[in-house]
């Protein structure tokens, strides 16, 4: 076996390093919508139960602390899938990304370029309605520059309007935050059935197959034999001290604060009812194990298709959750709890099967990565570093924290041990992930720490582009 992998290796690498590109890999990209880190993939004795993400995992390496660039959907995507920070594009928000960067060459579209077959299913993109931006999760561009040269958008699934938790009027309700048991067809149904015609295709061309899922996102909805998994009594909610605000900034307060219509209601709930809080947090859970199963399917399909062994696949969430820890449900904060992600490359020949790096990256660093892994020539003028060193050696030193952005101004760099936190008015949180995993002990008013923040500051993003601003449009 050893030998085997031994030849592999070396024959990759000659193709690889002489830029003989016989065998050029299919890609596999699946995404996932804001799946958290409080799933087995992280640690056996977590809640939520990922088995296929384990399954994958055990191929390849599994990157213990990878970080989105921004924990929102559009922000974190568009980096991702340009390879640009948002403080070199500007969008640091939901702008429509196409109006911003109309010629830009996506990572898809420049394996196109070098001859790859581009196919994308879901939610990959941010699926905005506006226009300019990414209708149902692809690319909007003319043909000639799009992502994709065939996509399958979003499909809407028959769920819509279930109002499942109770809630009918306010912020919080039908029209995105119902949860509960839901035993109909949804939008990854569509979106996996799609990607498994594709793979049932005799293909004469290298394959970028890219599927979106959409769970856990809200509404977090699941079929009732996962949720059989998960005994509403037993449900684990995340430790949530009354005081963990007292050593916090006004800052961090109203940041966190975007987040309580999805807090305080269900809190409120008698905990028996639809619509209370450890209802919604049993369903996330579920949701989270709905969309193990969507992705179980599509690597079952990938290996009957016979590509399995010259394919790489990558898989990424794009950002975490908070679960009510910091008095927040949901993403948009500066915190570990939503930027921590899923994130494993399985790459033959390269990557030793079940292997795990502890070092921080940024999923900013996929684009040159899949670029280097493939054989191409990088692209000029894009973020990030390839993490080809680190696949090969996940021990090895590395010296490139992940930077993470909340709005323009507001930054967090993770390092080995540390999470720095700077709000646009200066105010700053230090976390030591060695003895506080939750984040609930700030010690940045600490002198004891003072060469550690001062370490950290110097990381901060020397060049911030100002946000972009789209074109008023006309109302209809
Ligand atoms: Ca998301």
């Amino acid at each position: 076996m050893k030998k085997l992998l031994l030849i592999s290796f070396v024959g990759f690498l000659f193709s690889t390093c002489f830029g003989q590109q016989v065998n050029k890999p299919n890609i596999l990209f699946i995404s996932i919508d804001d799946m958290n880190d409080w799933t087995t993939l992280f640690d056996k004795s977590n809640p939520i139960k990922t088995p296929n993400l384990e399954r994958l995992a055990a191929r390849g390496c599994f990157f213990e602390r990878a970080y989105c660039t921004s924990p929102g959907c559009a922000p974190s995507r568009n980096s991702i899938m340009t390879g640009l920070k948002p403080t070199t594009s500007g969008l640091y928000g939901f702008q429509p990304w196409r109006e911003a960067l109309p010629n830009e060459v996506t990572l898809p579209k420049y394996f196109n370029n070098y001859g790859w077959a581009t196919r994308g299913a879901g939610k990959l993109f941010h699926h905005g309605k506006q226009p300019g931006s990414n209708v149902g999760g692809g690319d909007d561009a003319p043909a000639k520059i799009n992502s994709f040269e065939e996509f399958y958008p979003m499909q809407m699934g028959n769920v819509k309007g279930a109002n499942l938790n109770g809630f009918t009027e306010g912020k919080i309700g039908v029209k995105a935050g119902d949860w509960g048991e839901a035993n109909v067809k949804m939008v990854d149904h569509y979106t996996v059935e799609w990607i498994e015609e594709q793979l049932a295709k005799q293909w004469d061309k290298p394959l970028f197959l890219a599927a979106g899922i959409y769970k856990p996102h809200l509404p977090h909805y699941a079929p009732s034999d996962i949720f059989d998994l998960y005994p509403f009594d037993e449900t684990r909610l995340p430790p949530m001290p009354e005081d963990d605000f007292d050593d916090l900034s006004e800052a961090a307060y109203k940041m966190s604060q975007n987040q309580h219509f999805r807090y305080q209601l269900p809190m409120e709930q008698p905990e028996n009812s639809p619509g209370s809080f450890k209802k919604m947090i049993q369903s996330y859970q579920a949701s989270a194990t709905f969309a193990d199963r969507m992705i179980g399917r599509i690597i079952d399909k990938w290996d009957e298709s016979g590509m399995a062994d010259n394919t790489i696949i990558v898989l990424w969430a794009d950002h975490g959750y908070h679960l009510g820890d910091k008095k927040s449900v949901v993403k948009f904060t500066l915190w570990e709890k939503a930027n921590r992600v899923p994130f494993i490359i399985v790459a033959p020949g390269v990557t030793t099967p079940g292997s795990r790096c502890s070092r921080p990256v940024s999923l900013v660093n996929i684009y040159k990565t899949l670029v280097e892994l493939s054989g191409l020539p990088q692209k000029e003028g894009i973020d990030g570093n390839s993490l080809v060193p680190l696949l090969k050696n996940p021990n090895m030193e590395w010296n490139y924290p992940a930077l993470m952005s909340q709005g323009e101004g507001n930054y967090a760099i993770r390092s080995d041990r540390w999470r720095y936190i700077r709000y646009k008015n200066g105010e700053e949180e230090l976390y030591d992930h060695d003895n506080d995993p939750w984040e609930h002990n700030n010690l940045a008013g600490d002198d004891k720490y003072a060469g550690v923040l001062a370490e950290h500051r110097q990381y901060l993003p020397k060049n911030e582009a100002p946000s972009f601003k789209p074109k008023p449009r006309n109302k209809e």
